[in-house]
C-alpha cells in the first residue's frame, strides 16, 4: 500500500509519570506512517481525496496538548486513534513517538515507542427469539452506531427462522451487518457482550432462548485458535440463519480457512439440507 509519511515532527506537551514533567513539560518528536491509497489523489488533484499533512500536524499537535498522559504508550495510542477516526481514508497508521529530553538522571538519545494500528473489517450475527424480536435487533444495532470505534457499514435484511441446536424454543429473527471498527478482536467482543448485557440478555441453557445474541462471525482475514474468540466462528458453514444473511451482504466473500465463497458455502448447506430431508422423512437437525 501507498504510505504518507511525517517524520520527527515535534511537539512541546506534559506527558509523563513525574510531577516536574506534567509542570515544566517537554519536547515529544512524533514520526508518521499513513496506509493510503494516493492514487485517486495523484491523479485529480484532489486534496479531500488524500491527507492534508499540514493540516494532520496542527491536529495531532492540538489533540496531545489537551491533556496530560502519564504514558508515552497512551499518547502513541491517542494519535493512533485520532487519525484513524478522523481519516477513514487511512487503512493503518505506524505511530513512532519520541522523547528525547526523558528525566531519567541519564544521557540517552531518546527513549520511544512505536506502535501500528489500522482499522478492520468485521462481520456480527445478530439472533433474537424473545420479547419484540426485531426490536431487539435494531436495538443492538443502534448502541453497535453510537460508538465512536465501529461504523456500520451493512445491514441485512432479518430473516425468521426455526432454532437449531435447542429445539424446544421459539423462531428466531437473524441478521447479519458488517461493520468497520479499530477494536481489535477482543475488545470487540467484550463490547458487544456489553451490549448484550444493556439490552438484558440472559444466559440459562446452551443454544437457549435469548433476548439478543451478538457473534463476531469474521474478522478481516483473521485465524485464531483461541477459545475465547475463535474466527472465523467455528460453525457458521453449518448455519443457514448465518449464511443467508450474510450471503446478502457480502456474497463473495472468501472464509480464510474452507478457502470458499460465502455464495458457494450456502449453495453446499441448501444441498446438504436437501439430502438429509430425504433420510427419514425428517426436519434436519443440527445442521
Ligand atoms: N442461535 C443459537 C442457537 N440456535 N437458531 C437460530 N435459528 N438462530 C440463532 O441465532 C440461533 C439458533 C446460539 O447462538
Ligand atoms: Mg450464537
Ligand atoms: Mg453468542
Amino acid at each position: 500500500m501507498d504510505k504518507i509519511i511525517v517524520k520527527d515532527f515535534e511537539i512541546f506537551a506534559n506527558h509523563g509519570v513525574f510531577q516536574e514533567e506534567k509542570v515544566l513539560g517537554q519536547k515529544f518528536i512524533v514520526s508518521l506512517e499513513l496506509d493510503i491509497s494516493t492514487r485517486e489523489a495523484a491523479l485529480t488533484g484532489d486534496l479531500t481525496r488524500s491527507v492534508n499533512y499540514g493540516e494532520l500536524c496542527h491536529k495531532i499537535e492540538n489533540e496531545i496538548q489537551k491533556e496530560s498522559y502519564d504514558l508515552i504508550e497512551t499518547v502513541a495510542e491517542k494519535i493512533a486513534e485520532f487519525i484513524l477516526l478522523e481519516y477513514p481514508l487511512v487503512k493503518g497508521v505506524k505511530v513512532n513517538l519520541k522523547k528525547p529530553w526523558a528525566p531519567i538522571l541519564r544521557h540517552l538519545e531518546y527513549v520511544a515507542v512505536e506502535i501500528y494500528r489500522k482499522r478492520s473489517r468485521a462481520f456480527i450475527a445478530l439472533g433474537s427469539n424473545m420479547g419484540d424480536k426485531q426490536k431487539n435487533l435494531l436495538d443492538a444495532i443502534d448502541k453497535i452506531k453510537a460508538s465512536k470505534h465501529t461504523k456500520v457499514e451493512k445491514v441485512s435484511s432479518f430473516i425468521t427462522t426455526e432454532p437449531w441446536g435447542y429445539l424446544d424454543q421459539d423462531k428466531f429473527l437473524n441478521g447479519v451487518i458488517e461493520v468497520d471498527t479499530i477494536l481489535p478482536p477482543k475488545e470487540l467482543v467484550r463490547f458487544l457482550l456489553n451490549i448484550e448485557k444493556e439490552l438484558k440478555r440472559e444466559r440459562i441453557i446452551k443454544w437457549g432462548p435469548r433476548t439478543i445474541d451478538l457473534d463476531v462471525i469474521l474478522y478481516d482475514d483473521l485465524i485464531t485458535e483461541d477459545e475465547e474468540i475463535l474466527l472465523p466462528h467455528p460453525r457458521m458453514q453449518d448455519r443457514m440463519f448465518v449464511l443467508e444473511p450474510l450471503a446478502e451482504i457480502a456474497p463473495y466473500l472468501m472464509h480464510p480457512v474452507l478457502h470458499k465463497r460465502i455464495i458457494q458455502l450456502k449453495e453446499e448447506l441448501e444441498n446438504r439440507e436437501k439430502n438429509m430431508e430425504g433420510y427419514n422423512g425428517k426436519k434436519p437437525r443440527g445442521i
